[in-house]
């Protein structure tokens, strides 16, 4: 992407540009990553497809931020530099809050191991006899830190969110991150789609109201899984990255060397997933 806009952020599948005036470009790749690892073949559309599932999200969800006086980010869509088409969204620069704001519906990955270990999730207290994917009896904020650029980020207990932000701030956040994945989840069980978990990043804009910002409720920030294979007691098949998983595992890939390319087959399987996903979710073509 050669973008004649000063860089602010690399991600593994995305970057962030100072589009100036206080707002920056946020623009999604055709890169998907696997096993902590970025694969070498781009998946045609999925940056498109992923832009244009926030676009809708942040649709969505104006009536809960609204009802926590709260508000987005984004600016436009459309208002892009050509080499952005499609994959770009202009948004206001916040001063984004130093929390990562992680909603769990279903018991799964770094939850799972930390239950099994401790029977909670940090300060989160969880019933006896869960297993990998089971729903839990209702969502829970387990909030994490920023890792540095490749690490984990690391969960936090709640007293930790309240010395970064302040105790009002800690709550407001809490109960808005709940709020705002029980409304998604709920319109993606509509599609057939379980939203098992999703990190969500807010900021402050200049005049200081709180502001969700980042991609919203998209497979990259989330675990989407397909209702109907749901089945507590192991790994669910994830919605979009299961046959990339799969073929890296058949490939005998040791996930450590450089990953191999992927097979045009598994390629165009991925980017129908992504296409189907957003045409199930919002009832709206992808063009
Ligand atoms: C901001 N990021 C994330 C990131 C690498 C995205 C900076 N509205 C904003 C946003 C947003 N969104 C950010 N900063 C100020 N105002 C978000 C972590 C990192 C690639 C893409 N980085």
């Amino acid at each position: 992407m050669t973008l004649d806009l000063p860089l602010v952020a690399r991600g593994k599948v995305r970057e962030v540009y100072d589009a100036g005036s206080d707002q920056l470009l946020l623009v999604a790749s055709d890169r998907i990553s696997a096993y902590d690892h970025v694969l070498p073949t781009p998946i045609p559309d999925k940056g498109r497809v992923l832009t244009a599932l926030s676009v809708w999200w942040f649709e969505q969800l104006t009536p809960v931020l609204d009802s926590f006086g709260a508000g987005h980010h984004l600016l436009s869509a459309t208002d892009v530099p050509a080499e952005a088409a499609g994959r770009g969204m202009l948004v206001r620069r916040l001063s984004m809050l130093p929390v990562e704001c992680v909603a769990r519906g279903y018991l799964s990955g770094s939850g799972t191991v930390e239950y099994q270990r401790t029977g909670s999730i940090r300060d989160v207290p969880l019933p006896a006899g869960l297993v990998e994917g089971s729903r839990l009896p209702s969502p829970v904020f387990t909030p994490s830190t920023k890792a540095e650029v490749g690490e984990h980020d690391e969960a936090i207990d709640f007293a930790a969110v309240v010395g970064l932000v302040g105790a009002a701030r800690a709550e407001e956040l809490r109960e808005l991150t709940l709020a705002l994945y029980a409304r998604g989840a709920e319109i993606a069980l509509e599609a057939g789609i379980v939203l098992a978990d999703t990190k969500f990043e807010f900021g402050l804009s200049a005049e200081g109201g709180l502001t969700l910002g980042d991609e919203v409720l998209t497979p990259d920030s989330s675990r989407f899984w397909p209702e109907i294979t749901w089945s507590p007691g192991a790994a669910q098949p994830s919605y979009d990255k299961q046959f990339v998983r799969d073929w890296l595992t058949s490939s005998g890939w040791d996930r450590v060397s450089p990953p191999p390319e992927l097979p045009a087959d598994v390629v165009e399987a991925t980017r129908e997933r992504y296409v189907t996903a957003y045409e199930k979710l919002t009832g709206r073509p992808f063009a």
